[in-house]
């Protein structure tokens, strides 16, 4: 197994490239969608940034990127997420469907010129909503959590996954989407799509829904539960067909009759069936509709329990740290994620250990 480190877009630095290094982490997955960098006045923090027209990713850039990745000595493993700019319709079936899948395949071609294996995506109409933050963590140290008691306001017209597409949309409501909605909307994509990943030699892949309710503003969600993932992969099935998958997001999941809430079965399931394009690492306490996200040591899970089932079913792909607790010191992020990935790395050095 590799380890590998997230970055987001304004973090695609020589310096945090260095320190991805120094931790000790081989790949890195980055993010090209700015979340946070451009605000509407007044737009508070409970929605992410504003998203309007954005160029196709060039091959250039895609090029450049990698150049600087490999400059550190690293492998750029994947892309994480879709830019709302580059596919809002294609999430609502709104009147630029056909022309923004056209876009997207412009892109997964790209991406796979430029040697890079996966796209991370989600596919959700509300996105990440309803975090509180606060100090959760061990020690306090400050993180998130989801309480279901917020009120679920409905989405405004001109955004989708929490981010602002059109800040001149007429006034409104996205309105009701229902679970056969959304689910038709997937399959006519990975139809779209797959066929283009896989000629570019790129796997598409799939983070389930955080936070995993069934509907979230009143808008419904696709894999709220470990099982849901399955019925994913069956829609089309390739090894372009595969799964971001996300250790926090689907221990948050409430136990259902298949896995019966055990983490362990639900790695064992789809590493069995090599589908994991790489692993987001992070524990958590507690389950939807009340939960707490903790240091990878801390959790409800087993975390080295997970290495060691990926082990046996021989995943030999990448892992990083999710988003993690901020530490009480002058670097928050970067020790959380130094602090995570030096567990991972003790984790891996120790299966090595226990194998020879
Ligand atoms: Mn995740």
């Amino acid at each position: 197994m590799k380890l590998g480190l997230g970055l987001y877009r304004h973090m695609l630095t020589p310096k945090n490239l260095c320190f991805a290094r120094q931790c000790g982490a081989t790949h890195i997955v980055a993010h090209l969608v700015d979340y946070l960098g451009e605000r509407l006045p007044g737009q508070s923090q409970a929605g992410w940034g504003v998203s309007g027209d954005k160029p196709l990713w060039t091959l250039e850039e895609l090029l450049a990127l990698r150049r600087s990745v490999e400059a550190e000595g690293l492998t750029l493993h994947a892309l994480e997420n879709f830019d709302p700019a580059h596919w809002y319709d294609v999430l609502l079936d709104g009147p630029k469907r056909d022309e923004q899948i056209a876009g997207l395949k412009t892109m997964v071609q790209r991406v796979g010129e430029a040697g890079i294996s996966v796209i991370g995506y989600n596919f959700s109409i509300a996105g990440v909503w309803g975090w509180t933050q606060g100090p959760y963590a061990r020690g306090g140290a400050l993180s998130v959590g989801f309480d279901d008691s917020v009120p679920h306001t409905p989405i405004p017209n001109g955004q989708v996954w929490n981010m602002t597409y059109d800040p001149d949309a007429p006034s409104g409501t996205v309105g009701e989407v229902s679970t056969e909605q959304l689910w038709d909307r997937l399959e006519r994509f990975l139809h779209e799509l797959l066929p283009v990943a896989e000629a570019a030699g790129v796997r598409l892949a799939l983070h389930p829904d955080d936070p995993p309710m069934p509907t979230l503003r009143g808008t419904a969600r696709l894999v709220y539960q470990p099982q849901l993932y399955q019925r994913v992969l069956d829609l089309y099935p390739s090894r372009a067909n595969a799964l971001e998958l996300c250790l926090g997001s689907l221990q948050e999941m409430q136990p259902e009759a298949v896995f019966g809430g055990d983490l362990h079965r639900v790695v064992d399931h789809y590493a069995a069936q090599d589908a994991i394009g790489y692993v987001h690492f992070r524990n958590v306490r507690g389950r939807v509709p009340n939960y707490f996200e903790v240091f990878v040591d801390e959790g409800d899970v087993d975390m080295l329990g997970v290495l060691q089932v990926l082990d046996e079913r021989g995943f030999d792909g990448v892992l990083i740290p999710d988003h993690t607790p901020q530490l009480e010191c002058g670097a928050p992020w970067h020790a959380g994620m130094a602090f995570a990935l030096g567990y991972m790395r003790a984790g891996l050095q120790a299966l090595g250990r226990s194998r020879t």
